[in-house]
């Protein structure tokens, strides 16, 4: 048999092999079951032993020179559609990248920053606690003890879970419980602003289950409701960015603070519309007064030595005031839309130098 020509046939036939497919058709018909080579290697079996062995190993040559004519004419068609893909396809750098979809910082987020900026050039630091909360930070170091008619007030999630005094774990209802661990964990004197999330069972057109407050505590001797007013009008002027902005303290009750009052800002009117400055007219914007004795004990200061003033906002109203959005539910509904309209760049951080008031 004339290996020798087989074996050139098939070389040639695999050399001409215009592509991939045509390739493994000729794999097939060589080596496949039914193959060519299959078949050779089969009458193998009925030979003599000495016609095995001289036309063996030649049998086993060709399927190996067949097998490796595959293989590199397999890698160079390969490479050849590689490199025809190559050249087909560019990448123009010249041209403008695709935009990429960006993000924005929410109001309330915008507003806690602003805040956070002022507060912090009038040496305040700003704290941060847990919003799941036990029941004597967020209630009774604030003296609002057990059936103290102050906790209807609050209208509160509670947890199946206990705490070690047996009383059910809640979410927090205000971020006062931030300013007792910080008294408790760094003492007097201090100056800190809690911003976060509160939680109250309510929900209406102008209350959500979840809300954001910023509260502010001084602790330091001598401390008065005169460094209480300069504070609150050195920030909201600061925030407001308007010189005449006017406030009004009026008396109230807090169970944390005694004397508690009630702070009005003035507004005008501008074409109907109520303007922060000025005293046209009056509206409430946030709680404060001296913090209660009881309280200053709770943190773990001696009230003889120790005084202090508090105050506490709410951030969604701030936002609103500020900003001119006038549904608070807006605020928490996640609509791509309103939050690229009422949104603030990433790259805009808040500054005095800068400005805490620019709008995107
Ligand atoms: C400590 C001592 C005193 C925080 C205070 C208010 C008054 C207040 C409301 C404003 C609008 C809550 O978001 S709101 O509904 N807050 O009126 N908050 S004094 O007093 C404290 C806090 C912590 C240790």
């Amino acid at each position: 048999m004339d290996h020798a020509a087989t074996g050139q046939d098939a070389q040639s036939r695999i050399a001409a092999a215009l592509d991939l497919e045509a390739l493994e058709t000729l794999r097939i018909a060589f080596l496949g079951k039914q193959g060519s080579i299959s078949a050779l290697l089969k009458t193998l079996g009925g030979m003599s032993p000495e016609q095995r062995q001289s036309e063996g190993p030649k049998i086993q040559a060709l399927r190996e020179s067949v097998t490796m004519a595959l293989a590199e004419r397999k890698a160079a068609l390969e490479g050849a559609a590689l490199d025809a893909r190559l050249d087909a396809e560019r990448i123009d750098l010249s041209l403008p990248a695709p935009e990429t979809p960006r993000g924005s910082v929410h109001p309330v987020s915008q507003v806690m920053d602003e805040l956070s900026e002022i507060f912090a050039d009038l040496g305040f630091a700003v704290a941060t606690g847990p919003e799941i909360e036990d029941d004597w930070h967020n209630f009774t170091a604030l003296n609002m003890p057990e059936s103290h008619p102050a906790r209807a007030m609050h209208d509160t999630f509670y947890f199946p879970d206990r705490d070690a005094e047996g009383r059910a774990m809640l979410l927090r209802t205000h971020t006062s419980p931030v300013q007792i661990r910080t008294m408790i964990a760094q003492g007097a004197p201090l100056r800190i602003i809690a911003p976060g999330r509160v939680y109250r069972s309510d929900s209406d057109a102008t209350h959500t289950p979840m809300f954001h407050q910023v509260e502010g505590l001084v602790i330091d001797k001598g401390i008065h409701l005169g460094h209480l007013k300069w504070t609150l009008e050195t920030v909201l002027k600061a925030f407001f960015e308007r010189e005449d902005i006017v406030l009004r303290l009026r008396p109230s009750y807090f169970p944390f603070t005694e004397p508690s009052v009630e702070v009005d800002v003035g507004f005008t009117l501008v074409n109907g519309k109520r303007v922060l400055g000025g005293q046209e007219g009056w509206m409430e914007l946030l709680g404060s007064g001296m913090v209660n004795r009881k309280v200053i004990a709770a943190g773990g200061l001696d009230p003889d030595v120790w005084q202090g003033f508090a105050f506490g906002v709410g951030v969604d109203r701030l936002a609103m005031l500020k900003y001119g959005m006038d549904d608070l539910r807006a605020f928490f509904d996640g609509d791509v839309r309103w939050l690229s309209h009422y949104g603030f760049s990433a790259l805009d951080v808040p500054t005095l130098s800068g400005g805490v008031g620019t709008a995107a």
